[in-house]
This record gives C-alpha cells, sequence and structure tokens, in this order.
C-alpha cells in the first residue's frame, strides 16, 4: 500500500479522546488508574468521555474528510482490544475495523500508533515498563492487531513518544503511572525499546505492505551564551531529549554523556537487546514543538533558561519554528542511515474561546504556517520529510493538564460534544483544497 506523495494529516490518541472507558470490554489503563489519584490531573479530570469518540467516530472522519487531508494518525487503546489472558476482545477490535474501513470509504489513509501510553493496568500490576515480560507482551499486541488488521494500514508506529512514557511516567512522576525514579525511567525506556524491537518482525510478517516505524518526540537547544560550558549543556541536553531515544535506534547504543548527566541510572541490557532495538525501520515519525534554551549548572548538568518577551503558548512553549528546520538538518547529519520522516505532530494549545459560532486561533495558524515553512526549508536542503501531521484534530484530554489545554485545530464544547472547525482547520483546509486543485489542473 505504499503511495507517493507529501502526505498532510491530523492526529489524535485512543485514551485522549474515545471516552467510552468502561464499554465493550475495555479493561483499565494506568491512565484510568492515575487520574483518579487526587492531585495528579487537573480539577481531577479523566478520559471517560473525553471526546466521546467511541461513539462519534463518524462525524469525526466527515470532519476529516471535509479538511481534505490526506491521512489520519490515531492510536488504538491496549486494554480494549486484548483481555488480561491475552486474548483478542472481538467487540473492541471491531471498533478499529469500523474506523479503518470509514476511513477507507472516505478515502482518506491510515497511520496506526500501537502504544500511546495507555498500558492495561493488569500489566502494570505486574511491573509495567519496569518488568522485561511486558516487552514480550506489547510484541503480541502488535501481533495481534496487525493480523487483524492486515492491509488497511499505511504505517504502524510501535510507540508514540517512548521519552514521555518512560520519564515522565516512571522517572519523574508526571504522568501515569506516576514514579518518580530516574533508574525506573532509563529502565522502562529500555523495555519500551526492546518491545519496539521485539514487534518489529511481526508486522513485517502479518501486514509487509505497510510501513513500520516509531515515533520520538523531539527538540534542539540552543546555549544561553557562546561558552565552552554552555556549548556543553546543550550537547548533554541534547543526549537527555534527543539522542536517549534516537542512538539506540540508530546506532545501537545508549549516548554516553547520559551516564554521565545520570550517574548510576544505567539500565540493565542483556546480550542482542540492543540489536532488536536497532532493526531497521521504514521511517521516523518526529513529534515537534518548541525548543530550549540550556546553560550549564554544576558539573556535568545543564538548566534551563526561561527567557522572557519571546512568543509562548499556553503550555508555556516558546514558539521557534526554526528549531524544527535546525533539527531535522541536524538528525542528518547525524545518522548516516536516518530513514524517510514523517512529521507526526506538530501544534500548540491556545486559550481559545468560541464567540458567535468562530474560534478565532489566529497564532495557531500562524504558528502552523511557519513551522511548515521550517519544514519545507529542511527538504529543500535534503531531508527527506514524506508527510506532516497537525496535533491535533481536536481539543482532548491533554494528559496531566486535563481539558483546558486546547490543542485542537476543531473545537470541542466538553458540555455538549459539539465540534466547531477553528480558524485554523479552515485555513488548513483552503490549503489544501487548493493543493488539490492544483495537482488536478496543472498549468
Ligand atoms: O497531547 C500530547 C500528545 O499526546 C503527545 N505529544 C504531545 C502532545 C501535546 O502535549
Amino acid at each position: 500500500m505504499r503511495r507517493r506523495g507529501f502526505v498532510f494529516g491530523a492526529g489524535t490518541s485512543s485514551y485522549q479522546i474515545e471516552g467510552a472507558a468502561h464499554e465493550d470490554g475495555r479493561l483499565p489503563s494506568i491512565w484510568d488508574t492515575f487520574c483518579a489519584v487526587p492531585g495528579k490531573v487537573a480539577r481531577a479530570e479523566n478520559g471517560d468521555v473525553a471526546c466521546d469518540h467511541y461513539h462519534r467516530w463518524s462525524d469525526d472522519l466527515d470532519l476529516l474528510q471535509a479538511l481534505g487531508v490526506d491521512a489520519y494518525r490515531f492510536s488504538i487503546a491496549w486494554p480494549r482490544v486484548m483481555d488480561e489472558a491475552g486474548r483478542p476482545n472481538p467487540r473492541g477490535i471491531d471498533f478499529y475495523k469500523r474506523l479503518l474501513d470509514g476511513l477507507a470509504e472516505r478515502g482518506l489513509r491510515a497511520f496506526v500508533t500501537l502504544y500511546h501510553w495507555d498500558l492495561p493496568q493488569h500489566l502494570e500490576d505486574k511491573g509495567g515498563w519496569l518488568n522485561r515480560e511486558t516487552a514480550w507482551r506489547f510484541a503480541d499486541y502488535a501481533d495481534l492487531m496487525s493480523r487483524e488488521l492486515a492491509g488497511r494500514v499505511e504505517a504502524w508506529a510501535t510507540h508514540n513518544e517512548p521519552w514521555c512514557a518512560a520519564y515522565l511516567g516512571y522517572g519523574n512522576g508526571h504522568h501515569a503511572p506516576g514514579y518518580d525514579q530516574l533508574r525506573w525511567g532509563t529502565q522502562a525506556m529500555h523495555h519500551l525499546l526492546l518491545g519496539h524491537g521485539l514487534a518489529l518482525p511481526a508486522l513485517r510478517a502479518n501486514d509487509p505492505a505497510a510501513q513500520a516505524g516509531i515515533v520520538a518526540n523531539v527538540g534542539p537547544a540552543y546555549p544561553d551564551s557562546d561558552t565552552p560550558a554552555d556549548h556543553a549543556a546543550v550537547d548533554l541536553y541534547d543526549a537527555y531529549q534527543n539522542r536517549w531515544v534516537l542512538d539506540p535506534l540508530l546506532k545501537g547504543q545508549y549516548p554516553e554523556a547520559l551516564w554521565r548527566y545520570w550517574k548510576g541510572c544505567e539500565p540493565l541490557v542483556l546480550p542482542g537487546d540492543m540489536e532488536a532495538i536497532a532493526r531497521p525501520i521504514d521511517y521516523l515519525g518526529l513529534n515537534f514543538y518548541s525548543r530550549a534554551v540550556v546553560r550549564a549548572s554544576g558539573d556535568d548538568s545543564f538548566e534551563w533558561v526561561h527567557r522572557p518577551d519571546v512568543e509562548r503558548t499556553t503550555m508555556d512553549w516558546e514558539v521557534y519554528p526554526q528549531g524544527l528546520q535546525d533539527i531535522l538538518e541536524a538528525f542528518q547529519r547525524r545518522y548516516p542511515n536516518l530513514p524517510p520522516i514523517y512529521i507526526t505532530e506538530n501544534g500548540m494549545s491556545s486559550a481559545d474561546e468560541l464567540r458567535d459560532g468562530q474560534v478565532d486561533d489566529v497564532q495557531r495558524q500562524s504558528y502552523i504556517k511557519r513551522h511548515f515553512a521550517a519544514c519545507s526549508r529542511a527538504m529543500v536542503n535534503g531531508v527527506d520529510v514524506r508527510g506532516y501531521f497537525i496535533w491535533s484534530l481536536m481539543d482532548n484530554f491533554e494528559w496531566a493538564f486535563g481539558y483546558e489545554r486546547r490543542f485542537g485545530i476543531v473545537h470541542v464544547d466538553f458540555e455538549t460534544q459539539k465540534r466547531t472547525p477553528k480558524r485554523s482547520a479552515l485555513a488548513y483546509a483552503a490549503f489544501l483544497h487548493q493543493r488539490a486543485l492544483a495537482e488536478a489542473v496543472p498549468l
């Protein structure tokens, strides 16, 4: 099913939009458990209902079709499709079959992520990603889904942002399951990456025409000053933010610098693990939002510099589109085996308000334009970028921040579940329709 042409799309993830937390045999996930712990999620919100996409998926696919995108990126909820014994749950699997049929009927291509953080709670009860066995359970899950959905998926991603799943989930406790031991963060990362490597052969065997890859959240750092110490801080930040994930995948080793920063936190790596992790992938998905400015702090450490008077989003993330070009070109220089890239997430949260039936999210519109321009510059300079997905199709459950941080190009009224395309969605649609016209009527 490999097709040519640049892919434009929009993305979501299961726990953030589906709701229907107790329907059709879905089991609890670590996010259901985490949300129930007082103080973990703003206003004690959770994904029980979210965007009610489980029931409204058909209307949501109509929205995507009206936008004129080529592809939809979504994730499968592992606890919906397998029971505790690892047996398939047909009712859960049917939901994704209906969704994929609905996409095909509308001429939309599917980019499917297997793990966007909603680990079944029963696996967490056995140690979650700290338990090496979970990597094999993940490979079983990948095997099941790629057998069930073979032929309908354009690209599989094993994981979305293992950095967040490992570091925020096990290293600092901001995300489920809420542990805060750095050493656990690095071990969880190792098992997540191992699970990725173990899943690849099944994806390839069961769905040979689909692409198989992984998605990483990346961000460049810039020195606060031109001193050697601040440049060294940039290097260290790069090891922590980018190379911790990308070096094992593309070089088969963890960056040594990281163990100077996190002394004594090396994970237990068994023979054969790194070979499995570094198995070739067809594409690499990159999620890009912002940059860091850092300076040296103490021995072999860095700290963030919060510059005043720069453009920011309501996440307090700096808007720095040039960083996307810089990081794409840096990866191209660094990894001779860099596979084709998809920008699998790019977008921003803003304090959007519905007024007279409209949402005038001018900053998001400009953010998307400037980032896509930066991506195009990297492409002109030789980086093989194959697609660009806006995060997110619609406002949704933004993890520990709950529903207040709105990333969607479609506004969701969480009381009524009414969807309203924001100005950014209308601009994206206008751009995509112009492109379609230009392709249909070449001058
Ligand atoms: O909403 C998240 C998404 O789940 C993963 N990438 C970053 C987004 C914005 O924080």
